[in-house]
Protein backbone atom coordinates (compact mmCIF):
# COMPACT_ATOMS: atom_id res chain seq x y z
CA UNK A 1 0.00 0.00 0.00
CA UNK A 2 1.60 3.31 -0.80
CA UNK A 3 0.88 5.65 1.92
CA UNK A 4 -1.60 8.03 -0.20
CA UNK A 5 -3.77 4.94 -0.52
CA UNK A 6 -7.32 5.11 1.25
CA UNK A 7 -7.56 2.64 4.48
CA UNK A 8 -9.89 -0.02 3.39
CA UNK A 9 -13.20 0.40 5.34
CA UNK A 10 -14.43 -2.16 7.77
CA UNK A 11 -17.57 -2.08 8.85
CA UNK A 12 -19.18 -3.90 11.91
CA UNK A 13 -21.85 -4.37 14.29
CA UNK A 14 -22.89 -5.85 17.81
CA UNK A 15 -26.58 -7.03 17.79
CA UNK A 16 -28.66 -3.92 19.56
CA UNK A 17 -29.92 -4.68 23.21
CA UNK A 18 -33.35 -4.51 24.41
CA UNK A 19 -33.22 -1.70 26.99
CA UNK A 20 -36.35 -3.45 29.06
CA UNK A 21 -33.53 -4.17 31.72
CA UNK A 22 -29.70 -3.30 32.32
CA UNK A 23 -26.82 -4.93 30.48
CA UNK A 24 -25.32 -8.48 32.25
CA UNK A 25 -21.83 -9.79 31.41
CA UNK A 26 -23.45 -11.89 28.30
CA UNK A 27 -24.15 -8.35 26.76
CA UNK A 28 -20.49 -7.13 28.35
CA UNK A 29 -19.31 -10.14 26.01
CA UNK A 30 -20.46 -9.48 22.65
CA UNK A 31 -19.25 -5.67 22.92
CA UNK A 32 -16.05 -6.69 24.27
CA UNK A 33 -15.64 -8.99 21.17
CA UNK A 34 -16.72 -6.80 18.53
CA UNK A 35 -14.38 -3.88 20.42
CA UNK A 36 -11.54 -6.35 20.14
CA UNK A 37 -12.47 -7.09 16.23
CA UNK A 38 -12.41 -3.65 15.45
CA UNK A 39 -9.82 -2.03 17.61
CA UNK A 40 -7.46 -4.85 15.73
CA UNK A 41 -8.83 -3.93 12.27
CA UNK A 42 -7.86 -0.22 13.01
CA UNK A 43 -4.64 -1.43 13.75
CA UNK A 44 -4.09 -3.46 11.03
CA UNK A 45 -4.64 0.08 8.67
CA UNK A 46 -8.34 0.11 7.82
CA UNK A 47 -11.07 2.67 8.10
CA UNK A 48 -13.66 1.06 11.14
CA UNK A 49 -16.84 1.98 11.36
CA UNK A 50 -18.63 0.10 14.38
CA UNK A 51 -22.05 0.09 15.53
CA UNK A 52 -23.73 -0.88 18.54
CA UNK A 53 -26.84 0.58 20.13
CA UNK A 54 -30.70 -0.29 21.40
CA UNK A 55 -33.50 -1.59 20.00
CA UNK A 56 -36.14 0.33 21.62
CA UNK A 57 -39.57 -0.57 20.02
CA UNK A 58 -42.46 -3.85 20.47
CA UNK A 59 -44.45 -5.78 23.17
CA UNK A 60 -41.87 -6.41 25.68
CA UNK A 61 -40.48 -2.96 26.39
CA UNK A 62 -44.36 -1.62 26.50
CA UNK A 63 -44.98 -4.48 29.05
CA UNK A 64 -41.99 -3.51 30.80
CA UNK A 65 -43.02 0.08 30.79
CA UNK A 66 -46.10 -0.74 31.64
CA UNK A 67 -45.57 -2.63 34.54
CA UNK A 68 -43.06 0.11 36.16
CA UNK A 69 -46.23 2.54 35.15
CA UNK A 70 -44.01 4.79 32.90
CA UNK A 71 -44.02 5.22 29.48
CA UNK A 72 -42.08 3.24 27.09
CA UNK A 73 -39.91 5.83 25.68
CA UNK A 74 -39.11 6.86 29.06
CA UNK A 75 -38.15 3.38 30.16
CA UNK A 76 -35.64 3.22 26.97
CA UNK A 77 -34.29 6.25 27.76
CA UNK A 78 -33.48 5.54 30.86
CA UNK A 79 -31.80 1.91 30.33
CA UNK A 80 -30.33 3.01 27.08
CA UNK A 81 -28.01 5.70 28.90
CA UNK A 82 -27.02 2.93 30.99
CA UNK A 83 -26.31 0.99 28.75
CA UNK A 84 -24.26 3.38 26.97
CA UNK A 85 -22.33 3.93 29.76
CA UNK A 86 -21.98 0.51 30.01
CA UNK A 87 -20.56 0.17 27.20
CA UNK A 88 -18.09 3.83 28.01
CA UNK A 89 -16.64 2.23 31.20
CA UNK A 90 -15.61 -1.30 29.30
CA UNK A 91 -13.56 0.43 26.97
CA UNK A 92 -15.87 0.28 23.75
CA UNK A 93 -14.92 2.26 21.05
CA UNK A 94 -18.28 2.75 19.28
CA UNK A 95 -18.39 5.39 16.59
CA UNK A 96 -22.38 5.45 17.10
CA UNK A 97 -24.51 4.23 19.49
CA UNK A 98 -28.10 4.28 17.60
CA UNK A 99 -31.47 4.07 19.31
CA UNK A 100 -34.46 2.42 17.41
CA UNK A 101 -36.00 5.40 18.43
CA UNK A 102 -34.49 8.09 16.47
CA UNK A 103 -35.94 9.68 14.18
CA UNK A 104 -33.00 9.04 11.01
CA UNK A 105 -34.04 5.26 12.00
CA UNK A 106 -37.91 5.85 11.50
CA UNK A 107 -36.99 6.96 7.84
CA UNK A 108 -35.08 4.26 7.28
CA UNK A 109 -37.65 1.81 8.60
CA UNK A 110 -39.95 2.67 6.07
CA UNK A 111 -37.79 3.12 3.59
CA UNK A 112 -36.66 -0.51 3.62
CA UNK A 113 -40.47 -1.18 4.23
CA UNK A 114 -41.26 0.89 1.02
CA UNK A 115 -38.62 -0.70 -0.91
CA UNK A 116 -40.39 -4.57 0.07
CA UNK A 117 -43.80 -3.82 -0.88
CA UNK A 118 -42.72 -2.07 -4.14
CA UNK A 119 -41.13 -5.37 -4.93
CA UNK A 120 -44.60 -7.08 -4.29
CA UNK A 121 -43.45 -9.33 -1.44
CA UNK A 122 -45.88 -7.57 1.34
CA UNK A 123 -49.38 -8.24 1.49
CA UNK A 124 -52.39 -8.11 4.08
CA UNK A 125 -54.16 -10.93 6.02
CA UNK A 126 -54.64 -11.54 9.46
CA UNK A 127 -51.98 -13.64 11.13
CA UNK A 128 -53.29 -16.03 14.07
CA UNK A 129 -50.33 -18.30 15.83
CA UNK A 130 -48.42 -18.25 19.11
CA UNK A 131 -46.05 -15.10 20.35
CA UNK A 132 -43.52 -15.00 22.54
CA UNK A 133 -42.94 -11.53 24.31
CA UNK A 134 -39.84 -12.52 25.53
CA UNK A 135 -38.77 -13.34 22.12
CA UNK A 136 -40.31 -10.90 20.32
CA UNK A 137 -40.96 -14.48 17.84
CA UNK A 138 -43.34 -16.32 16.54
CA UNK A 139 -43.93 -19.99 16.67
CA UNK A 140 -45.72 -22.86 15.06
CA UNK A 141 -47.84 -24.88 17.07
CA UNK A 142 -45.76 -27.83 16.56
CA UNK A 143 -42.52 -25.49 17.78
CA UNK A 144 -44.56 -25.27 21.38
CA UNK A 145 -45.77 -27.19 23.93
CA UNK A 146 -47.87 -27.15 26.98
CA UNK A 147 -46.73 -27.62 30.43
CA UNK A 148 -47.25 -28.65 33.97
CA UNK A 149 -48.71 -25.53 34.96
CA UNK A 150 -51.45 -25.23 31.61
CA UNK A 151 -49.08 -22.32 30.14
CA UNK A 152 -47.88 -22.86 26.26
CA UNK A 153 -43.74 -22.52 26.15
CA UNK A 154 -41.64 -22.33 23.18
CA UNK A 155 -39.72 -25.90 23.11
CA UNK A 156 -37.01 -23.87 21.90
CA UNK A 157 -36.35 -21.42 24.30
CA UNK A 158 -38.59 -21.87 27.28
CA UNK A 159 -40.61 -18.32 27.14
CA UNK A 160 -44.15 -18.46 27.35
CA UNK A 161 -46.39 -18.04 23.92
CA UNK A 162 -49.73 -16.05 23.83
CA UNK A 163 -52.57 -16.73 21.10
CA UNK A 164 -52.07 -14.09 18.96
CA UNK A 165 -54.78 -12.66 16.16
CA UNK A 166 -55.05 -9.77 14.27
CA UNK A 167 -54.78 -8.22 10.86
CA UNK A 168 -51.07 -8.05 10.10
CA UNK A 169 -48.74 -7.25 6.97
CA UNK A 170 -46.96 -10.75 5.66
CA UNK A 171 -43.60 -10.95 4.09
CA UNK A 172 -43.46 -13.18 1.49
CA UNK A 173 -40.68 -15.36 3.14
CA UNK A 174 -41.51 -18.52 1.47
CA UNK A 175 -40.72 -16.79 -1.86
CA UNK A 176 -37.07 -16.79 -0.76
CA UNK A 177 -36.43 -20.18 0.32
CA UNK A 178 -34.43 -21.16 -2.76
CA UNK A 179 -32.96 -18.03 -2.90
CA UNK A 180 -31.66 -18.14 0.72
CA UNK A 181 -30.11 -21.73 0.15
CA UNK A 182 -28.23 -20.52 -2.81
CA UNK A 183 -26.82 -17.57 -0.93
CA UNK A 184 -25.77 -19.98 1.78
CA UNK A 185 -24.04 -22.20 -0.86
CA UNK A 186 -22.44 -19.97 -2.56
CA UNK A 187 -21.12 -17.95 0.53
CA UNK A 188 -20.22 -20.87 2.86
CA UNK A 189 -18.95 -18.66 5.46
CA UNK A 190 -21.94 -16.50 4.92
CA UNK A 191 -22.48 -17.33 9.05
CA UNK A 192 -20.10 -18.35 11.15
CA UNK A 193 -19.48 -21.14 13.03
CA UNK A 194 -20.39 -23.80 10.92
CA UNK A 195 -22.38 -25.61 13.27
CA UNK A 196 -24.74 -22.99 13.96
CA UNK A 197 -24.66 -22.25 10.39
CA UNK A 198 -25.70 -25.51 9.87
CA UNK A 199 -28.87 -25.13 12.02
CA UNK A 200 -29.78 -22.24 9.98
CA UNK A 201 -29.69 -23.90 6.51
CA UNK A 202 -31.80 -26.98 7.71
CA UNK A 203 -34.69 -24.85 9.24
CA UNK A 204 -34.48 -23.08 5.78
CA UNK A 205 -34.63 -26.55 3.77
CA UNK A 206 -37.24 -27.09 6.64
CA UNK A 207 -39.87 -24.96 4.56
CA UNK A 208 -40.40 -21.40 4.90
CA UNK A 209 -43.78 -20.00 6.41
CA UNK A 210 -44.41 -16.42 5.02
CA UNK A 211 -43.29 -13.64 8.06
CA UNK A 212 -46.22 -11.43 10.18
CA UNK A 213 -44.08 -8.05 10.04
CA UNK A 214 -47.15 -6.06 11.98
CA UNK A 215 -49.07 -5.97 14.80
CA UNK A 216 -52.24 -3.56 15.38
CA UNK A 217 -53.02 -4.54 19.17
CA UNK A 218 -50.72 -1.60 20.02
CA UNK A 219 -49.02 1.19 19.06
CA UNK A 220 -45.37 0.92 20.47
CA UNK A 221 -43.19 0.60 17.07
CA UNK A 222 -42.35 2.21 14.01
CA UNK A 223 -45.60 3.22 11.77
CA UNK A 224 -46.61 1.33 8.39
CA UNK A 225 -46.14 3.45 5.91
CA UNK A 226 -49.76 4.46 4.31
CA UNK A 227 -51.24 2.22 7.06
CA UNK A 228 -51.11 4.22 10.56
CA UNK A 229 -52.85 1.29 12.13
CA UNK A 230 -50.04 -1.00 12.06
CA UNK A 231 -46.85 -0.97 13.84
CA UNK A 232 -43.84 -2.70 12.66
CA UNK A 233 -42.87 -6.06 13.97
CA UNK A 234 -39.69 -5.19 16.21
CA UNK A 235 -37.51 -6.97 14.27
CA UNK A 236 -37.85 -5.17 10.61
CA UNK A 237 -37.69 -1.94 12.58
CA UNK A 238 -34.33 -3.60 14.45
CA UNK A 239 -31.88 -5.34 11.72
CA UNK A 240 -32.85 -2.13 9.97
CA UNK A 241 -30.51 -0.21 12.12
CA UNK A 242 -27.79 -1.60 10.62
CA UNK A 243 -28.58 0.54 7.21
CA UNK A 244 -29.36 3.46 9.54
CA UNK A 245 -26.21 3.58 10.85
CA UNK A 246 -24.48 3.97 7.78
CA UNK A 247 -27.07 6.63 6.35
CA UNK A 248 -29.79 4.64 4.72
CA UNK A 249 -31.76 5.51 2.88
CA UNK A 250 -29.90 7.71 1.37
CA UNK A 251 -27.96 5.35 -0.93
CA UNK A 252 -26.10 8.09 -2.44
CA UNK A 253 -24.14 9.55 0.46
CA UNK A 254 -20.04 8.86 1.06
CA UNK A 255 -21.27 7.72 4.18
CA UNK A 256 -23.30 4.35 2.77
CA UNK A 257 -21.28 3.78 -0.42
CA UNK A 258 -18.47 3.70 2.04
CA UNK A 259 -19.65 1.20 4.55
CA UNK A 260 -22.36 -0.64 3.27
CA UNK A 261 -22.24 -3.72 3.38
CA UNK A 262 -21.08 -4.24 6.69
CA UNK A 263 -17.74 -6.85 7.44
CA UNK A 264 -19.44 -8.46 10.26
CA UNK A 265 -22.50 -8.36 12.34
CA UNK A 266 -21.35 -10.17 15.66
CA UNK A 267 -24.94 -11.78 17.45
CA UNK A 268 -25.42 -14.32 20.13
CA UNK A 269 -26.47 -17.80 19.15
CA UNK A 270 -30.40 -17.11 20.16
CA UNK A 271 -30.90 -14.59 17.02
CA UNK A 272 -29.43 -16.69 14.60
CA UNK A 273 -32.26 -16.84 12.39
CA UNK A 274 -33.70 -13.50 12.35
CA UNK A 275 -29.78 -12.50 10.70
CA UNK A 276 -29.33 -14.79 8.81
CA UNK A 277 -32.55 -16.41 7.29
CA UNK A 278 -34.84 -13.14 7.64
CA UNK A 279 -32.13 -10.17 7.24
CA UNK A 280 -30.82 -11.50 3.98
CA UNK A 281 -34.56 -11.93 2.44
CA UNK A 282 -35.76 -8.54 3.54
CA UNK A 283 -32.00 -7.26 1.53
CA UNK A 284 -32.87 -9.41 -1.44
CA UNK A 285 -36.89 -8.24 -1.44
CA UNK A 286 -35.65 -4.79 -1.02
CA UNK A 287 -32.50 -4.87 -3.43
CA UNK A 288 -29.77 -4.36 -1.33
CA UNK A 289 -26.14 -5.51 -1.16
CA UNK A 290 -26.11 -8.53 1.62
CA UNK A 291 -23.64 -8.22 4.75
CA UNK A 292 -20.31 -10.29 4.51
CA UNK A 293 -20.60 -12.44 7.43
CA UNK A 294 -22.57 -13.18 10.56
CA UNK A 295 -20.89 -14.30 12.86
CA UNK A 296 -22.28 -16.17 16.34
CA UNK A 297 -21.08 -16.11 19.38
CA UNK A 298 -22.32 -18.85 21.91
CA UNK A 299 -23.70 -17.80 25.68
CA UNK A 300 -22.22 -17.39 28.65
CA UNK A 301 -23.13 -19.04 31.53
CA UNK A 302 -22.44 -18.83 35.19
CA UNK A 303 -20.38 -21.91 36.59
CA UNK A 304 -22.72 -23.78 33.64
CA UNK A 305 -26.22 -22.61 34.82
CA UNK A 306 -28.05 -19.87 32.97
CA UNK A 307 -28.06 -16.63 34.25
CA UNK A 308 -31.82 -15.53 35.77
CA UNK A 309 -33.33 -12.89 37.89
CA UNK A 310 -35.13 -15.27 40.09
CA UNK A 311 -31.43 -17.70 40.44
CA UNK A 312 -29.71 -14.00 41.65
CA UNK A 313 -26.26 -14.73 39.37
CA UNK A 314 -26.68 -12.03 36.66
CA UNK A 315 -23.67 -10.34 37.01
CA UNK A 316 -23.12 -6.64 36.06
CA UNK A 317 -20.33 -5.59 34.23
CA UNK A 318 -19.53 -2.99 36.51
CA UNK A 319 -19.11 -5.34 38.94
CA UNK A 320 -16.38 -7.31 37.49
CA UNK A 321 -14.29 -4.06 36.50
CA UNK A 322 -14.25 -3.27 39.70
CA UNK A 323 -13.33 -6.78 41.20
CA UNK A 324 -11.12 -7.48 38.79
CA UNK A 325 -10.03 -5.18 37.10
CA UNK A 326 -11.38 -3.64 33.00
CA UNK A 327 -8.32 -5.47 30.85
CA UNK A 328 -8.27 -8.54 33.25
CA UNK A 329 -12.04 -9.15 32.61
CA UNK A 330 -11.95 -8.55 28.72
CA UNK A 331 -8.72 -11.11 28.73
CA UNK A 332 -10.56 -13.68 30.36
CA UNK A 333 -13.78 -13.92 28.24
CA UNK A 334 -11.95 -13.86 24.79
CA UNK A 335 -9.31 -16.02 26.22
CA UNK A 336 -11.22 -18.20 27.84
CA UNK A 337 -13.75 -19.45 25.57
CA UNK A 338 -13.27 -19.95 21.91
CA UNK A 339 -15.83 -17.30 20.22
CA UNK A 340 -18.99 -19.43 18.91
CA UNK A 341 -18.99 -22.13 21.75
CA UNK A 342 -20.59 -21.88 24.87
CA UNK A 343 -19.04 -20.47 27.53
CA UNK A 344 -18.67 -20.70 31.89
CA UNK A 345 -17.45 -18.86 33.91
CA UNK A 346 -16.14 -18.65 37.86
CA UNK A 347 -14.37 -16.99 40.48
CA UNK A 348 -11.61 -19.17 39.88
CA UNK A 349 -11.47 -19.35 36.37
CA UNK A 350 -10.67 -15.54 36.10
CA UNK A 351 -8.45 -15.56 39.07
CA UNK A 352 -6.08 -18.63 37.71
CA UNK A 353 -6.22 -16.23 34.10
CA UNK A 354 -5.81 -13.66 35.94
CA UNK A 355 -2.18 -14.95 38.00
CA UNK A 356 -0.88 -17.64 35.42
CA UNK A 357 -1.21 -16.04 32.40
CA UNK A 358 -1.24 -12.26 33.67
CA UNK A 359 0.76 -11.38 36.48
CA UNK A 360 2.97 -14.66 35.82
CA UNK A 361 3.49 -14.93 32.06
CA UNK A 362 3.35 -11.32 30.97
CA UNK A 363 3.67 -8.77 33.70
CA UNK A 364 6.86 -10.63 35.67
CA UNK A 365 8.99 -10.98 32.60
CA UNK A 366 8.42 -7.32 31.72
CA UNK A 367 8.97 -6.42 34.98
CA UNK A 368 11.93 -8.58 35.73
CA UNK A 369 13.27 -7.96 32.65
CA UNK A 370 12.92 -4.07 32.69
CA UNK A 371 14.37 -4.16 36.26
CA UNK A 372 17.60 -5.85 34.79
CA UNK A 373 17.72 -2.99 31.51
CA UNK A 374 17.13 0.04 34.43
CA UNK A 375 19.90 -1.35 36.83
CA UNK A 376 22.36 -2.50 34.50
CA UNK A 377 21.93 -0.70 31.63
CA UNK A 378 21.80 2.61 32.41
CA UNK A 379 17.86 2.36 31.60
CA UNK A 380 18.10 2.09 27.85
CA UNK A 381 17.68 -0.09 25.39
CA UNK A 382 20.78 -2.43 25.34
CA UNK A 383 22.93 -2.86 22.09
CA UNK A 384 22.26 -6.77 21.03
CA UNK A 385 26.00 -8.74 19.90
CA UNK A 386 25.22 -10.85 17.21
CA UNK A 387 22.22 -13.51 17.89
CA UNK A 388 22.51 -17.00 18.14
CA UNK A 389 20.22 -19.30 16.62
CA UNK A 390 17.90 -19.71 20.17
CA UNK A 391 17.50 -15.82 19.67
CA UNK A 392 16.87 -16.02 15.98
CA UNK A 393 14.24 -18.57 16.57
CA UNK A 394 12.57 -16.59 19.03
CA UNK A 395 12.41 -13.86 17.25
CA UNK A 396 10.66 -15.06 14.23
CA UNK A 397 8.13 -16.97 16.24
CA UNK A 398 7.09 -13.98 17.72
CA UNK A 399 6.85 -12.17 14.39
CA UNK A 400 5.07 -15.27 12.99
CA UNK A 401 2.27 -14.24 15.45
CA UNK A 402 0.92 -11.12 13.20
CA UNK A 403 0.01 -13.72 10.28
CA UNK A 404 -1.14 -15.97 13.02
CA UNK A 405 -2.83 -13.40 14.69
CA UNK A 406 -4.34 -11.62 11.43
CA UNK A 407 -5.83 -15.43 10.17
CA UNK A 408 -7.29 -15.62 13.62
CA UNK A 409 -8.85 -12.41 13.41
CA UNK A 410 -10.20 -12.48 10.25
CA UNK A 411 -12.55 -15.35 11.34
CA UNK A 412 -13.23 -13.80 14.89
CA UNK A 413 -10.77 -16.50 16.68
CA UNK A 414 -9.93 -14.44 19.65
CA UNK A 415 -9.28 -17.21 21.59
CA UNK A 416 -6.52 -18.71 18.94
CA UNK A 417 -5.19 -15.47 18.63
CA UNK A 418 -4.22 -14.99 22.85
CA UNK A 419 -3.34 -19.01 22.45
CA UNK A 420 -0.95 -18.60 20.24
CA UNK A 421 0.78 -15.56 21.56
CA UNK A 422 0.42 -17.08 25.09
CA UNK A 423 2.55 -19.64 23.83
CA UNK A 424 5.02 -17.35 22.76
CA UNK A 425 5.23 -15.67 25.95
CA UNK A 426 5.81 -19.28 27.74
CA UNK A 427 8.93 -19.97 25.42
CA UNK A 428 10.14 -16.30 26.28
CA UNK A 429 9.86 -17.18 29.80
CA UNK A 430 12.08 -20.31 29.37
CA UNK A 431 14.25 -18.71 27.18
CA UNK A 432 15.11 -16.21 29.94
CA UNK A 433 15.06 -18.89 32.24
CA UNK A 434 17.72 -20.67 30.33
CA UNK A 435 19.87 -17.89 29.65
CA UNK A 436 20.02 -16.51 33.15
CA UNK A 437 20.69 -13.13 32.37
CA UNK A 438 21.04 -12.69 35.89
CA UNK A 439 24.35 -14.93 35.77
CA UNK A 440 25.54 -13.38 32.30
CA UNK A 441 25.73 -10.17 34.22
CA UNK A 442 29.21 -11.51 35.74
CA UNK A 443 30.35 -13.56 33.39
CA UNK A 444 28.94 -12.37 30.00
CA UNK A 445 27.53 -8.49 29.55
CA UNK A 446 27.66 -8.50 26.10
CA UNK A 447 25.38 -12.15 26.26
CA UNK A 448 22.97 -10.27 28.81
CA UNK A 449 22.77 -7.54 26.38
CA UNK A 450 21.46 -9.41 23.68
CA UNK A 451 19.33 -11.70 25.74
CA UNK A 452 17.42 -8.56 27.25
CA UNK A 453 17.39 -6.59 23.73
CA UNK A 454 15.69 -10.01 22.60
CA UNK A 455 13.33 -9.94 25.47
CA UNK A 456 12.76 -6.68 25.37
CA UNK A 457 11.51 -7.28 21.23
CA UNK A 458 9.24 -9.74 22.16
CA UNK A 459 7.61 -7.75 25.03
CA UNK A 460 7.37 -4.98 22.51
CA UNK A 461 5.52 -7.37 19.89
CA UNK A 462 3.54 -8.80 22.10
CA UNK A 463 2.30 -5.52 23.70
CA UNK A 464 1.03 -4.06 20.49
CA UNK A 465 -1.14 -7.15 19.49
CA UNK A 466 -2.25 -7.49 22.70
CA UNK A 467 -3.94 -3.72 22.36
CA UNK A 468 -6.66 -4.97 21.00
CA UNK A 469 -8.05 -6.89 24.20
CA UNK A 470 -6.42 -4.88 26.56
CA UNK A 471 -5.77 -1.56 25.36
CA UNK A 472 -4.98 0.31 28.81
CA UNK A 473 -2.60 -2.47 30.20
CA UNK A 474 -1.01 -2.68 26.53
CA UNK A 475 -0.72 0.91 26.25
CA UNK A 476 1.13 0.72 29.71
CA UNK A 477 3.76 -1.82 28.51
CA UNK A 478 4.13 -0.16 25.48
CA UNK A 479 5.08 3.19 27.65
CA UNK A 480 7.79 1.23 29.58
CA UNK A 481 9.39 -0.04 26.55
CA UNK A 482 9.80 3.82 25.41
CA UNK A 483 6.68 3.94 22.24
CA UNK A 484 4.60 6.22 22.22
CA UNK A 485 0.99 6.78 20.79
CA UNK A 486 0.82 6.52 17.00
CA UNK A 487 2.57 4.91 14.46
CA UNK A 488 5.26 2.54 16.52
CA UNK A 489 2.24 0.89 17.87
CA UNK A 490 0.43 0.04 15.01
CA UNK A 491 0.72 -3.20 13.60
CA UNK A 492 2.92 -1.92 10.61
CA UNK A 493 5.31 -1.37 13.34
CA UNK A 494 5.98 -4.85 14.11
CA UNK A 495 8.20 -5.46 11.32
CA UNK A 496 10.96 -2.40 12.81
CA UNK A 497 12.95 -3.43 16.04
CA UNK A 498 13.84 -1.27 19.09
CA UNK A 499 16.39 1.01 18.39
CA UNK A 500 19.22 0.36 20.90
CA UNK A 501 20.16 3.27 23.14
CA UNK A 502 15.82 4.32 23.74
CA UNK A 503 15.89 5.93 26.98
CA UNK A 504 13.04 3.87 28.83
CA UNK A 505 11.53 4.90 32.25
CA UNK A 506 11.20 3.25 35.38
CA UNK A 507 9.62 0.38 34.84
CA UNK A 508 6.13 -0.86 36.80
CA UNK A 509 4.34 -3.29 37.90
CA UNK A 510 1.22 -3.65 35.21
CA UNK A 511 -0.52 -6.78 36.34
CA UNK A 512 -0.82 -7.59 39.63
CA UNK A 513 -1.31 -10.83 40.44
CA UNK A 514 -5.05 -11.11 42.44
CA UNK A 515 -5.40 -11.55 46.12
CA UNK A 516 -8.42 -12.34 48.30
CA UNK A 517 -9.98 -9.71 50.46
CA UNK A 518 -9.11 -10.86 53.76
CA UNK A 519 -12.09 -12.35 55.50
O1 LIG B 1 -31.75 -10.09 21.13
N1 LIG B 1 -24.19 -14.77 26.78
O2 LIG B 1 -31.42 -8.16 22.36
P1 LIG B 1 -30.90 -8.78 23.74
C1 LIG B 1 -23.76 -14.17 25.65
N2 LIG B 1 -32.72 -6.73 20.60
N3 LIG B 1 -24.52 -13.36 24.91
C2 LIG B 1 -25.77 -13.12 25.32
C3 LIG B 1 -26.29 -13.71 26.50
C4 LIG B 1 -25.43 -14.57 27.26
N4 LIG B 1 -25.82 -15.16 28.35
N5 LIG B 1 -27.56 -13.29 26.63
C5 LIG B 1 -27.82 -12.47 25.58
C6 LIG B 1 -31.85 -8.88 21.27
N6 LIG B 1 -26.74 -12.37 24.79
C7 LIG B 1 -32.35 -8.03 20.12
C8 LIG B 1 -31.28 -7.93 19.07
S1 LIG B 1 -30.33 -7.06 16.72
C9 LIG B 1 -30.97 -6.32 15.36
C10 LIG B 1 -31.64 -7.13 17.85
C11 LIG B 1 -26.62 -11.63 23.52
O3 LIG B 1 -30.68 -7.59 24.61
C12 LIG B 1 -27.70 -12.01 22.54
O4 LIG B 1 -27.41 -13.26 21.94
O5 LIG B 1 -31.82 -9.84 24.20
C13 LIG B 1 -27.67 -10.85 21.58
O6 LIG B 1 -26.70 -11.02 20.58
C14 LIG B 1 -27.29 -9.68 22.49
O7 LIG B 1 -26.81 -10.25 23.72
C15 LIG B 1 -28.45 -8.74 22.79
O8 LIG B 1 -29.52 -9.48 23.37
Amino acid sequence: MTPTAPKPPFYITTAISYPNGVPHIGHAYEFIATDAMARFKRLDGHDVFFLTGTDEHGQKMLHTAQKEGITPLALAKRNSDFFQATQDKLGISYDRFIRTTEADHYAAAQAIWKRMEEAGDIYLDKYEGWYSVRDEAYYGEDETVVREDGKRYSIETDTEVTWTEEESYFFRLSAYQDKLLKLYEDQPDFAAPRTRFNEVISFVKGGLADLSISRTTFDWGVPVPGSPKHVMYVWVDALTNYLTGVGFPDTGTDSYRKWWPADVHVIGKDISRFHAVYWPAFLMSAGLPLPKRVMIHGHLYNQGVKMSKSLGNVIAPADWVQQYGLDQMRFFLLREVPFGADGSYSHEAIVGRMNADLANNLGNLAQRSLSMVAKNCAGQVPQPATLAPEDHELLARTERLLEKSRAAYEVQDFHGSLEAIWSVLGDTNAYFADQAPWVLRKTDVERMNTVLYVTLEVLRIVSILVQPVMPTSASRLLEVLGQPEGEARDFAAIGTALVPGTVLPAPQPIFPKYEEPAA
